[in-house]
């Protein structure tokens, strides 16, 4: 499909990265598709299928230039920019989580968006590999810094990882942002944790991006940066869920790296968890569309 024909635009962003050129994220999304045939159309909760609310389909693949970073990035950020002049909302399917960064260029462009962030690791370093600052482990820091995020409304669920180099939790805390880790989560449940994450981000738009490596290892060992002590895949259901009602202007599923997936079982479990988003996000976009918008199915 073209941004400009649905609600919600299904796009894989195919990119391992800026320094390394190691093959794994950019096969997230063909294997996420192939999985995705065996996701459930028709929602457990709520007895609705996400394609009866909205028109959805997939975008395809954002090309990427794998030898020019930079390229890559101003080559995401425009495909965004069309997507949000189209009035789309994005759901993608990664790639490293750098891509984050330009979808954020490309949509943020009203102003600083809120965050929920599902992640093991807080992506606030200020470069990584060595001196790159557009690099795996830090899109998050230079989204705060360019205003496409505003820090104060940004909650991080799920932290374990990188607590060797504390740097990243010292900026990412003074610039504001809510950081929870997964001990926190731990001692006081998924129903708690959320409540206060809505109550942060309150009613205006935020973006959702979630991080394969929040779930645990044995759910989702296909990942770059596996940690083990994660949340089981019941309860990333349940976080995702309780996002509704919220004005969500995209979201993203990062980091499925199938050269070291078992099974596909990371694949599908990425897959299954970009369900559930869509559910969300189709509920958040026919809760507010205007009574008298057409709505065709395009699945
Ligand atoms: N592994 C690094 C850390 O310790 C950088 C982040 N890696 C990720 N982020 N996979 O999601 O924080
Ligand atoms: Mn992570
Ligand atoms: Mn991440
Ligand atoms: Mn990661």
């Amino acid at each position: 499909a073209e941004p400009e024909q649905v609600e919600v635009a299904l796009i894989g962003v195919p990119f391992d990265g800026g320094t390394t050129n190691r093959a794994g994220p950019r096969h997230g999304p063909r294997e996420i598709r192939n999985q995705s045939s065996m996701v459930r159309r028709v929602h457990h909760a709520t007895g609705i299928s996400p394609f009866d609310l909205v028109r959805a389909g997939d975008c395809g693949d954002v090309p990427t230039n794998p030898l020019d970073l930079g390229d890559s990035l101003d080559k995401i950020a425009a495909f965004y920019r069309r997507v949000r002049e189209a009035s789309a909302v994005p759901l993608t399917a990664g790639g490293d989580h750098l891509i984050s960064l330009p979808i954020l260029r490309g949509i943020a462009t009203d102003g600083p968006l809120g965050m929920i962030h599902f992640d093991a690791h807080s992506d606030t370093y200020d470069s990584f590999f060595g001196t790159s600052r557009y690099n795996h482990g830090t899109p998050f820091r230079r989204a705060i810094e360019e205003g496409l995020l505003d820090p104060k409304r940004v909650v991080q669920i799920g932290l374990r990882g990188g607590i060797s180099d504390a740097s990243n939790f010292d900026f990412a805390k003074q610039a504001g942002i809510r950081l929870i880790f997964i001990e926190e989560f731990e001692a006081r449940g998924v129903d708690e944790v959320m409540a206060e994450a809505r109550a942060i981000v309150g009613e205006q738009p935020i973006y959702v991006s979630f991080d394969i490596d929040v779930i645990d290892p044995s759910f989702a060992p296909g990942t770059g940066t596996p940690e083990i002590g994660g949340i089981t895949t019941r309860e990333a259901q349940r976080l995702v869920r309780l996002l509704r009602g919220l004005d969500i202007r995209g979201a993203d599923l990062v980091e499925v790296s199938p050269p070291f997936d078992q099974g596909g079982i990371t694949a599908l479990t990425g897959a299954t968890m970009m369900f559930e988003l869509l559910c969300v996000l189709a509920d958040s976009i026919a809760t507010r569309r205007p009574a008298s918008a057409p709505q065709t199915m395009l699945a």
